[in-house]
């Protein structure tokens, strides 16, 4: 399944790394020729918005080659090499949903604590929602009772159920209790909530995998997509957090929210690069709207244009 998302509201809700990548690239370029001084401020911006050395040290070796052939003559164009450099970076990632072929379609999500795993679940409701499909939410995050509260309140907002229990029940029968719900009630979409855990932690970290397990032997081929929670704000830690998580349970893509609150939205490229994983969808904001299904190329629009 692809969703479209609107530029507009990509860009406002990535303001703060449009003035970096944006702002500060074009007011370096302005009534500049192109030098050596030039190209390593442009670098040192680059890093700032946390692209990632790697990516960025490819992007100022390609605009200082292409400048040597002669074929880089104004600074004005600069912005065009970066725009393709960058949408070349993110491939053609799109946010695609792995939707079963029958019954439920099952997404796990998981994360560290307070990343925006419960707010992103229901804007991921919201979506699946307004596209006319039956969504189920699991409260696997037993650990607070406040957590069972929260997203019971998210479902009455968008009018889709949920399974619950008392909070200090274990996550995988109530995972057990929303499986069998879902094949008995026809649900097309069963979204599981899971508490936050320190990617250090090994105990709970296996505790997703008795999750993973017991929607596994209900549905097969649950869950259909394991999405964990980054918090754009982290930064790089984010790459490590997606890395342990990854070895305990596999991920199937990333969900990176908080993006309006950082200037380094960059990051985005630097976990495309470091990690062999999609991201599937960018959060922008604490409304239910405030979701773009990921689109590298649109991106990258949203940034520059
Ligand atoms: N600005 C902004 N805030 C967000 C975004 N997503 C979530 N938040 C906020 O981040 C805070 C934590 O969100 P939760 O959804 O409760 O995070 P969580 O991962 O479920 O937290 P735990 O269950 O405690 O681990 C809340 O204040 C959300 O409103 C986003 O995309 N942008
Ligand atoms: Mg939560």
């Amino acid at each position: 399944m692809i969703f479209n998302g609107i530029l507009s509201k990509l860009k406002t809700g990535l303001s703060k790394t449009r003035s970096i990548l944006n702002t500060d690239v074009t007011e370096l370029l302005l009534g500049r020729k192109i030098d050596e001084e030039t190209l390593d401020r442009l670098e040192e911006i680059l890093i700032s918005a946390d692209i990632g050395v790697e990516t960025t040290t490819k992007i100022i070796e390609h605009l200082k080659q292409s400048y040597k052939e002669g074929n880089l003559t104004d600074s004005s164009q600069v912005i065009d090499y970066l725009k393709s450099d960058l949408k070349s970076a993110l491939n053609q990632d799109k946010a695609g949903v792995n939707i079963a072929a029958s019954g439920p379609t099952v997404i796990l999500v998981v994360g560290v604590n307070g990343t925006g795993k419960t707010t992103s679940i229901a804007k991921l409701a919201n979506l699946f929602n307004k596209d006319g499909k039956k969504v189920l939410l699991c409260a696997s995050d037993t650990f607070r009772a406040a957590a069972i509260e929260q997203l019971s309140v998210w479902s009455e907002r968008l009018g889709v159920d949920v399974i619950r229990q008392q909070s200090g029940a274990d996550p995988a029968a109530v995972a057990f209790d929303a499986a069998e719900a879902a094949l008995a009630r026809k649900t097309d979409i069963l979204i599981v909530d899971t508490a936050g855990r320190l990617h250090t932690k090994t105990n709970l970290m296996n505790e997703l995998g008795k999750i993973k397990n017991v929607l596994n032997r209900k549905i097969p081929g649950a869950p259909h997509e394991t999405l964990l929670v980054l918090d754009a704000t982290t930064g790089q830690n984010g790459i490590m957090q997606a890395k342990v998580f990854h070895q305990a349970t596999p991920l199937t893509g990333i969900f990176l929210a908080k993006l309006d609150g950082t200037a380094k939205g960059g990051i985005i490229i630097a976990i495309k690069k470091q990690l062999a994983l999609p991201v599937k969808f960018v959060g922008i904001g604490e409304k239910l709207d405030d979701i773009e299904p990921f689109d590298g190329g649109k991106f990258v629009d949203a940034l520059f244009d």
